[in-house]
């Protein structure tokens, strides 16, 4: 079935459809979500998708040059063996198309798309206590009556654009690299102006300079980046993969990060300064994200950052030909992958092209956009037919902010997190029965391999969901104490990284003006977090207020524990 809408809202508004469990948004979480209680537990279910087909995020973020940097065989689900059989990717870097594709198929093979209402944004959720249900509305009318509430809504999925002065007078064209339009944009002949330099913007601009008349590339913060050495896959590669699909399994769910190779056990000083430059320069080659698992302390001691750190400098002005553009791409503000790691292909060199400018705009900010182009506050206008904005999102809480959520007794989520995200486990908030976020704030998610992060939420929410229902316990909820324990504890797990260091990141909610800065992803590592979950279902939910069983039968709250990295076992996080 090709890529696009197949159920829609048909019912005439006021009409309201009763279901077990409602899941919003049909990305990678959303369609798994689906699968495990429709399929495994037989729920009544349906999935709520704004766009007109699956990827969720990767539904929208279509930019020139998008592609994942998760490597192709672990950015996959892993939990059916015959899925991993029968798909194949092509490249070691998955671009956007082969991504959808590959999220098109699986949604196919297990005949997702006729419980996915597409099209349709969800715009509110109020829990009505009396009756232990969640009333959902939609911006088409739809209204959703149902017992549990999912959120699959993505930690990347609510772009940012700042609020230049003057946008609107632009003459060119101007988008977002995160709603890009789906029929593509003409670049040829023309002049782009593209603000921004995280992942987004160090991959899109080798691109976008292939094809654009000219490029000028306004940057605020200067980037570390890392090659990906990105090819196709080979056919040995390929047959390594589909023979050793169990062992990788193994591997993506027992590392940190989830990602398919294991962080080096030696820490950067205990080796001398020749070897370290020849281990540094072996990983440097076999590229991408495995290039920070060469020392295990390069994210936890500031003097190991900065031999790598001064590595990544270093290559950058044996890349970059004009010194003046080589010390800009230089002056690096933080440690290195204290923000998000960018992995490129061709970006330093992209510098090189005679249609390639540098604009520093740290020192002279962008004052206004004019009708001619973008205009510093140094009074420099640089006149431009498109405006590329990569200037990130929303992270983390932005998507699930644009939603009305309202839990017992018309509390609003926006209030409870007026000052930062409180969860306990990135899974629940207190007021919030029976509402599960998928990689929520607090969780592992974004600092992990996605697919690993959202796997393993979704078996924990499915196994809970089942517990329930076995024991006819009407609801889950967690406490303020509960969420309390838990954010110590995400920032005890940042703390011992040199995440702190980069306080502008969007981890701290930092790029969006007014938004409050607390740490947002869970820094303990996944293996140490996907323990901590299993031991609290284990326990019979610690730190959940379950109502009675059925059958009448009282169950004890039982506290959360006191989480420390300490009490905690599997080694670093990060
Ligand atoms: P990021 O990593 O948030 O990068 C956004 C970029 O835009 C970054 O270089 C920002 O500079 C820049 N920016 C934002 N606002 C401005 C203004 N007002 N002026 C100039 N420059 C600005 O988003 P990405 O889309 O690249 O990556 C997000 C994630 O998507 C990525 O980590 C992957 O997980 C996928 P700053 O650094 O804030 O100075």
């Amino acid at each position: 079935m090709p890529e696009g809408a197949t159920l829609r809202s048909t019912k005439p508004a006021g009409d309201v459809t009763e279901l077990d469990a409602l899941v919003i948004g049909a990305g990678f979480a959303g369609l798994y979500q689906l699968l495990c209680l429709r399929d495994r537990l037989g729920m009544k279910v349906r999935v709520v998708e704004a766009g007109d087909g699956v990827g969720g995020t990767w539904y929208w973020n279509r930019y020139p040059g998008a592609r994942c940097d998760s490597e192709s065989h672990s950015y996959s689900y892993y939990f059916s063996k015959e899925l991993l059989e029968e798909w194949e990717w092509s490249e070691r870097y998955p671009q956007h198309p082969e991504i959808v594709r590959y999220l098109n198929f699986v949604a196919d093979k297990f005949e997702l798309k006729r419980d996915i209402q597409f099209g349709t944004r969800v715009t509110a959720a109020r829990y009505d206590a009396e009756a232990n249900k969640w009333n959902v509305e939609t911006a088409t009318g739809d209204r959703f009556r149902v017992t549990y509430l999912i959120t699959a809504v993505g930690c990347l999925s609510t772009t940012n654009t700042p609020k230049f002065p003057g946008l609107d007078s632009f003459k060119g064209d101007w988008y977002h690299t995160g709603q890009w339009p789906h029929d593509g944009v003409d670049l040829t002949g023309k002049r782009v102006g593209q603000i921004g330099t995280g992942s987004t913007g160090i991959q899109a601009a080798p691109v976008i300079a292939a094809q654009a008349k000219h490029l000028t590339i306004f940057q605020r913060t200067a980037n570390y980046s890392v090659p990906a050495n990105n090819h196709p896959l080979s056919a040995e590669f390929k047959k390594e993969v589909r023979d050793n699909h169990e062992e990788i399994r193994k591997v993506i769910q027992s590392t940190p990060n989830g990602h398919p190779f294991r962080i080096s056990e030696r820490n950067v000083f205990d080796v001398g300064d020749e070897e370290r430059a020849e281990i540094y320069e072996e990983f440097w080659k076999v590229g991408g994200l495995r290039f920070r698992a060469s020392f295990q302390d390069i994210v936890s001691n500031k003097e190991a950052n900065d031999t790598a750190a001064e590595f990544i400098k270093n290559k950058i002005r044996s890349v970059v030909k004009d010194p003046k553009t080589a010390a800009l791409l230089t002056d690096i503000d933080h440690p290195y992958s204290t923000k998000r790691p960018p992995i490129d292909t061709g970006y330093f060199e992209t510098f090189n092209r005679d249609n390639v400018d540098l604009v520093d705009v740290k020192s002279a900010p962008i004052k206004a956009i004019t009708p001619k182009g973008v205009l510093l506050e140094n009074g420099e206008e640089y006149e431009l037919d498109i405006i590329v904005c990569a200037t990130g999102f929303d992270a983390m809480t932005g998507p699930l902010l644009n939603i009305d959520i309202q839990g017992r007794d018309g509390l609003a989520l926006r209030d409870v997190w007026a000052a930062g995200p409180q969860t306990y486990l990135g899974l629940q908030v207190a007021g919030f029965p029976n509402m599960f976020t998928i990689t929520g704030p607090g969780s592992p998610s974004v600092l992990c391999n996605m697919p690993v992060a959202i796997e393993q939420h979704v078996e924990w929410i499915t196994d809970c969901v089942s517990d329930l229902r076995e024991k006819g316990i009407a609801t889950i909820e967690t406490t303020t104490e509960s969420m309390e324990k838990w954010i110590t504890h995400v920032n005890e797990a940042a703390n011992a990284t040199l995440m702190p260091f980069a306080k502008h990141t969007w981890y701290f909610g930092a790029n969006v003006p007014g938004k409050p800065r607390v740490f947002m992803p869970y820094a303990g590592g996944m293996t140490r977090y996907r323990l901590i979950c299993k031991n609290v279902a284990e326990n019979g939910y610690e730190g959940f207020k379950l109502s009675d069983a059925e059958d009448g039968s009282a169950l004890p709250f039982l506290p959360a524990g006191d989480f420390t990295l300490a009490a905690t076992v599997p080694g670093p996080g990060v």
